[in-house]
């Protein structure tokens, strides 16, 4: 990585890696440092500017792209092609600027005592029939093992759920058919089922486990006890089975244990059989833990595994995607293993229903695609791209094609190979986890920049870059520097996402607190009002640009204060903000919003509140005190 340093000091340096990359010779010569060099020599990156991809200053973009950011704990919202950023979502992170992990309405989601950060990585739009239908986003945190729910008309998460019983959640998927019912969460880590305390030091008796959630009520159904470290997963397209890679099968502790064998697996669920058998009371419950638990492990099983087929698989495979228009096929990524591993679905099926003697059988395909296959996403024309890490590169290659060649024919199923810069992680297709595969854009989301953007210190924006897909060679339309770290992302046309501009009064969002202004016998709407009861005060104004319904109340020291603001703004994008001097407070309060937050007033004197969202050419005098008095 001395690269990195050098370039800083050395500008003409920089300017050489730039141009090298442009002509093709940096790409796998600075990957290098993270292991051998491209298998194929790839034709050079074409960094060409293109106007035909040119979002026009005031023209809208063709997609949605919903991007996962990593530790920063949010879900970001970018318009495709211009990979420009039009939304950040706070999820499992405090939010200075829209008051999420400080407004009573976001803590209600969040829960009591919840994490002030979160890890997230897989961002899955709900579907119907294999289709977008713009309801939910789903996404996970791997660092606190929790799965949250944003609703897609106010862009804001409405349920958070900490997953019990395993330790970090890393793949996320939904069922595809008939619609999204259920959420699969993948636990990672192995630890003692009843983590306890009381078993710390038998590795032997650690496991992890499947979680299905119920997507309407975000209610646990149930999970399923398996063999290795579960990693990404995903569903078919008849809404029976999901697959998840399975590293470390050896279970072990350290990496040379974790290296030990030769295969792991992909395990694949077959949830009609897991849901018949807790509907039949054939379960288990761990700790205080109500979640029917079942039991999905080899060593459990005499005979066959009715809940799930272990098929095995090159060590530690990672990415596991389903191919659309049809869903035939589902590929494995071999991280590890320079292969893929194609499974036929239908193949699946035959095996729980009893056919097939070698869980092999599942397998169709096993083409060598280069170093470090991450993630495979599709075209719609029977073509798979691979991410590949250490070669840096994207690998098109032709999925029937790989069938035959496996099969003893000659036939060279490789496509197409371009750089990227540098090692990509996730990559993902426009719609292509979906029916709607167009075959368009490709978003390569590079783990490392290194040279591509003006140095800004020791951390570097990672990458995430939009390649063209439509012809016969992919061609490089774009860099796009992100912030700390997407991992996966997804496209979804702009017609099948209908977000709200303006609150409903009803929105559940805020319901509880329009509860708690009835019971005080406040209308929202209309009052402006302080209540007390005890040492709680609640202080109910109304917002209308450019002023608060109150511009002044009174409490006493160490009163504990409930501030609810209601925007009666009717005009799309005319938000205000309240923000209260000295306390911490500030929080987003959109058109027909309501929101509130709870604090006590522990210093006497006068303290200004101010509106924190730019609504009016009087904005600055959009203000109120708060007058304490000495306990
Ligand atoms: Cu980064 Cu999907 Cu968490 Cu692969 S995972 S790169
Ligand atoms: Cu209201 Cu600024």
């Amino acid at each position: 990585m001395s690269d990195n340093n050098d370039h800083i000091k050395d500008l003409s340096r920089r300017n050489f890696l730039r141009n090298s990359a442009v002509t093709g010779v940096a790409g796998a010569s600075l990957a290098g440092g993270f292991g051998a060099g491209a298998l194929v020599r790839s034709r050079p990156a074409e960094a060409a500017t293109n106007n035909e991809h040119h979002v026009e200053p005031g023209e809208l973009d063709e997609y949605y792209g919903f991007w996962s950011g990593g530790h920063s704990g949010e879900v970001r919202i970018l318009g495709v092609p211009s990979m420009r950023e039009l939304l950040r979502i706070p999820v499992f992170n405090v939010d200075s600027a829209t008051g999420w992990g400080i407004t009573n309405e976001s803590k209600r989601v969040l829960g009591p005592n919840a994490p002030l950060n979160g890890d997230t990585h897989h961002p899955k739009v709900s579907y119907t029939d294999a289709r977008y239908d713009g309801r939910y986003c789903f996404i996970n945190d791997k660092l606190n093992t929790r799965v949250a729910r944003i609703r897609l008309d106010i862009m804001r998460a409405d349920k958070i759920l900490t997953i019990p019983n395993v330790q970090s959640i890393h793949g996320l998927t939904l069922q595809r058919v008939p619609s999204t019912e259920r959420v699969f969460a993948a636990g990672e880590m192995i630890v003692p089922l009843n983590n306890n305390g009381e078993y710390l030091d038998d590795p032997s008796e650690y496991w992890t486990m499947m979680t299905c959630i119920d997507a309407e009520t975000m209610e646990f159904k149930w999970q399923a006890i398996v063999d290795g470290n579960l990693d990404n997963c995903d569903t078919d397209y008849s809404g029976r089975f999901v697959a998840a890679s399975c590293y470390n099968s050896a279970r072990g502790m350290t990496l040379p244990e974790m290296m030990g064998p030769e295969r792991d697996w992909t395990v694949i669920f077959d949830v009609p059989a897991i849901e018949r058998a807790v509907a039949a009371g054939e379960y288990t419950t761990i700790g205080d833990s109500p979640v029917p638990v079942v039991d999905a492990r080899e060593q459990a099983h005499q005979g066959r595994n009715a809940f799930a087929l272990y098929v095995p698989t090159p060590r530690s495979p990672h990415g596991v995607n389903t191919a659309p228009p049809e869903g035939k096929y589902c590929v494995v990524s071999g991280k590890l293993s320079p292969t893929c591993t194609v499974i036929e679905w239908s193949r699946v099926a035959e095996w729980f229903d009893g056919g097939l003697s070698d869980p092999r059988d599942v397998v169709v395909a096993e083409p060598e695609v280069g170093l470090g296959p991450l993630h495979t996403t599709y075209d719609n024309r029977g073509n798979a791209y691979t991410s590949l890490f250490l070669d840096s590169q994207v690998v098109k290659w032709n999925i029937e094609d790989s069938i035959r060649a496996y099969n003893g024919e000659e036939v060279n199923y490789i496509r197409d190979r371009i750089d990227v810069h540098y090692n990509i992680g996730h990559i993902k297709a426009s719609l292509a986890c979906s029916r709607d595969v167009d075959g368009k854009y490709l978003t390569a989301l590079c783990k490392f920049s290194k040279d591509r953007f003006l140095p800004v210190g020791p951390m570097h924006a990672e990458n995430d870059q939009l390649i063209d897909i439509s012809g016969e060679q992919m061609k490089l339309i774009h860099d796009g520097p992100t912030y700390a770290e997407p991992h996966d992302a997804l496209m979804i046309r702009a017609d099948q996402l209908n977000p709200s501009q303006v609150y409903t009064r009803d929105d559940p969002y805020f319901a509880e607190t329009v509860a708690m202004a009835q019971a005080d016998g406040v209308t929202l709407e209309r009052d402006n009002k302080v209540i007390r009861d005890g040492n709680k005060v609640r202080v109910y104004m109304t917002s209308v640009a450019p002023s608060f319904g109150t511009t002044e109340f009174r409490v006493k020291q160490g009163d504990e204060v409930t501030i609810v603001v209601t925007n009666m703004d009717t005009i799309e994008d005319v938000s205000h903000g309240f923000a209260l001097v000295n306390h911490g407070i500030n929080f987003e309060i959109h058109p027909q919003q309501t929101s509130s937050v709870t604090f006590v007033a522990d210093k006497p004197g006068v303290h200004w509140y101010y509106c924190s969202w730019f609504c009016h050419a009087l904005h600055m005098e959009m203000s109120g005190r708060m007058l304490v008095e000495p306990a």
